[in-house]
């Protein structure tokens, strides 16, 4: 019998994982990918008596893939903080699921472990850019100012690195990354003393660089920066649309970066003073998705660009 654990390439899917397994070692096959890889239960080969756990991923997504699994005989627990849609009932299926906007999946495990392995929860939180929630969780360990700044970076970074549109792109594949960490157990450890973390660390800085020397098209009240075809901007799409929400927090932003398919990917944050309605502009353009505070767009058509870049300043002006 053979068990999979399939989470988001992010931090907050990789530290939900670092919960479960340094509160229950198990051996596992790993399922993961690019931060948009979420369709990841339809490549699990599961077999009657198996079993998986799903981490940081839309159920609404893999809900075909979840039926056929859990048809055959699997036993599934799922583990998210994406919109669901309508759960399917099975015995074999345990759902912890919340969709409200101050949580995370690693939030989420945090309350299933009652905290046992909160450290990482921490770090979820700040990687999916929840610092109310972060700091929350942090005050009740026993961590000085400099340490929670450093698990914040250490966030930041493993988000970072989950960006692109393909694996090429990425500096260590995400299932790489959490071997690493999981070897690490404590994450001061990885901070002091992998040299993998300065490597992530000194590429996103570089690649913000780059990013800030561009400028944005001005939709009114609403920029958007259309970036070139290149990997650092595939990867800098989320931790440089953090950095401007951060910056100007009564504006929404979006960041566009061509894609293979000859379109753009749109990466849209709405105003941090408000943190609503991305998801609900996102969903007007046929592949828009996502969370009330940060959506996207998988494939923008190129010739659709002036029209989006209206409609957002009308939606956000
Ligand atoms: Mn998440």
């Amino acid at each position: 019998m053979s068990h999979f654990d399939a989470f988001n390439g992010d931090a907050d899917g990789i530290c939900s994982l670092l919960q479960l397994r340094l509160d229950s070692p198990r051996e596992s096959t790993l399922v993961t990918g690019v931060k948009r890889d979420i369709a990841l239960l339809e490549r699990i080969p599961a077999a009657r008596g198996d079993s998986v756990t799903a981490l940081d991923i839309s159920a609404d997504t893999n809900r075909t893939a979840l039926r056929a699994l859990l048809d055959e005989g699997v036993t599934i627990d799922y583990y998210d903080h994406h919109y669901a849609g309508e759960l399917p009932s099975h015995s074999n299926a345990v759902f912890h699921i919340d969709t409200s906007p101050a949580v995370c999946t690693g939030v989420i495990v945090d309350r299933v472990l009652a905290g046992r392995q909160r450290i990482w929860a921490v770090v979820a939180a700040f990687g999916d850019d929840l610092l109310e929630a972060g700091r929350t969780l942090a005050a009740t360990l026993d961590l000085d100012g400099a340490a929670v700044a450093s698990l914040r970076e250490l966030g930041e970074c493993i988000a970072y690195n989950a960006y692109g549109d393909s694996e090429a792109d990425l500096l260590v594949h995400p299932a790489g990354l959490y071997r690493t960490l999981h070897k690490c157990a404590d994450p001061f450890r990885f901070i002091e003393f992998e040299p993998l973390f300065d490597e992530i660390k000194a590429m996103r800085e570089s690649d913000l660089e780059h990013a800030r020397r561009h400028m944005p098209e001005q939709a009114p009240g609403a920029p958007v920066y259309i970036l070139p075809d290149a990997p650092w901007s595939r990867r800098v799409r989320g931790a440089f649309g953090n950095e401007l929400a951060a910056a100007s927090p009564d504006r929404a932003h979006a960041i566009l970066t061509p894609n293979a398919r000859g379109g753009y990917t749109v990466s849209v944050r709405a105003p941090r003073s408000t943190q609503t309605g991305a998801d609900a502009f996102c969903r007007e353009f046929a592949t828009g998705g996502g969370r009330a505070r940060a959506a996207g767009i998988n494939n923008l058509p190129a010739d659709q660009i002036d029209e989006f870049t209206r409609r957002f300043g009308q939606a956000f002006r």
